[in-house]
């Protein structure tokens, strides 16, 4: 039984994400920030709203009454070109710069944390997951992870964002604004959630054949809940139990596996593909993509091109017993 494996903690998170897999949206703010940009999204869409309604009736009561008229008239007099100039020009001039100055009290509320974050983590960017390193109580130990991105509720979360590769963008439409990773460059933002919750997030700049398959959740907890979770993903992997496990293991570390993908306290270092060391604990694989089931671990592990096709991990030619023994030990690692 693989289920009877799961701890109910993490059963209950798979449920929650379960009820959370209605699309993420700016309408439903979870934090500060994002109440801020909703409110400010709201009133954007009640201007546009002014300004289609306006633009419309002078478009259809003109050509309903006066049909004849229009049909006979000379722009260039009786004002026509002065109407084009205000009309065209002045008057949406005037709306846009408005509304520019408008949102700047927005944008510069929710770039600067009210307070000064304790913890700052790091997200980088890749063709196409999220790296996520956090920082320990020792400066020279960190911890790596993938996709998942775990905080404290109510507090200020320092983030420092780059990219591998291309451009990203990363987005959490309940929690924060956008901010770009960008290669060669380090920029910094924050997030906050004053409600714990799963909330999905996604790459918001184009980055490739499987864009649209870069997702990532933020997981909001209590402090207590968080400082265990981070103890666990601290943690070394344990020696595997079974006999399942340990031919896993080997296969693992004999197999092309070892030279993408770290498992901390193992010979495996690589660093192409997402660090592996706590897989198991995951909600989900493949950037938010499949939920992290035995099933689906298998069926990424035989053909992750037929996943994800684009996908810098290789299909790699597998039989059956080393298949299930990887998965059954990836899954292990928790
Ligand atoms: C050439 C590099 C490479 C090799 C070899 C490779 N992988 Fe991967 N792997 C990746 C990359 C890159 C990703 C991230 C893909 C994505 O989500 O877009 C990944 C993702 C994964 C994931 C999902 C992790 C997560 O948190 O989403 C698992 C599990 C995994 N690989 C297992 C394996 C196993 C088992 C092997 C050996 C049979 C293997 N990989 C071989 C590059 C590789
Ligand atoms: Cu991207």
């Amino acid at each position: 039984m693989t289920g009877s494996r799961r701890r109910p903690g993490s059963m209950l998170l798979l449920l929650m994400l379960a009820a959370c897999v209605q699309a993420p949206s700016f309408m439903r703010p979870a934090s500060e920030p994002a109440h801020r940009i909703a409110v400010l999204g709201w009133w954007l869409i009640a201007i546009a709203t002014i300004v289609f309604v306006v633009v419309m009736v002078l478009l259809l009561v003109p050509l309903m009454h006066r049909r004849q008229e229009i049909a006979h008239a000379d722009v260039h007099g009786g004002g026509g070109e002065r109407m084009i100039l205000i009309g065209g020009a002045l008057i949406p001039a005037i709306i846009l710069i408005a509304v520019f100055l408008f949102s700047l009290p927005t944008l510069s509320a929710t770039i600067t944390p009210s307070s000064r974050p304790r913890y700052t983590i790091e997200v980088s960017g890749h063709q196409w997951w999220w790296e996520v390193t956090y920082h320990t109580a020792d400066p020279s130990f960190r911890v790596t992870t993938a996709n998942e991105i775990h905080i404290p509720v109510g507090e200020d979360i320092g983030v420092r964002v780059n990219s591998r590769d291309v451009a990203h963008s990363f987005w959490v439409p309940e929690l924060q604004g956008k901010i770009d990773l960008i290669p060669g460059q380090t920029n910094t933002f924050w997030l906050r959630a004053d409600k714990p919750g799963i909330y999905r997030g996604q790459c918001a700049e184009y980055c490739g054949m499987q864009h649209a398959h870069m997702g990532v959740v933020v997981v909001a907890q209590s402090a207590a809940q968080y400082a265990d979770w981070l103890r666990g993903q601290e943690a070394p992997v344990t020696a595997p139990r079974t006999t399942d496990d340990s031919l896993g293991a080997q296969a693992f570390q004999r197999g092309a596996c070892s030279l993408c993908h770290t498992i901390r306290g193992t010979d495996a270092h690589g660093v192409l593909g997402p660090d592996l060391t706590h897989v198991g604990s995951r909600l989900t694989l493949a950037a938010g993509m499949i939920p992290n089931t035995r099933g689906h671990l298998q069926g990424w592990i035989a053909n992750a091109q037929g996943v994800k096709p684009g996908v810098a991990m290789p299909t790699l030619y597998l039989d059956a017993t080393s298949l299930q023994a990887l998965a059954a030990y990836l899954e292990s690692l928790r």
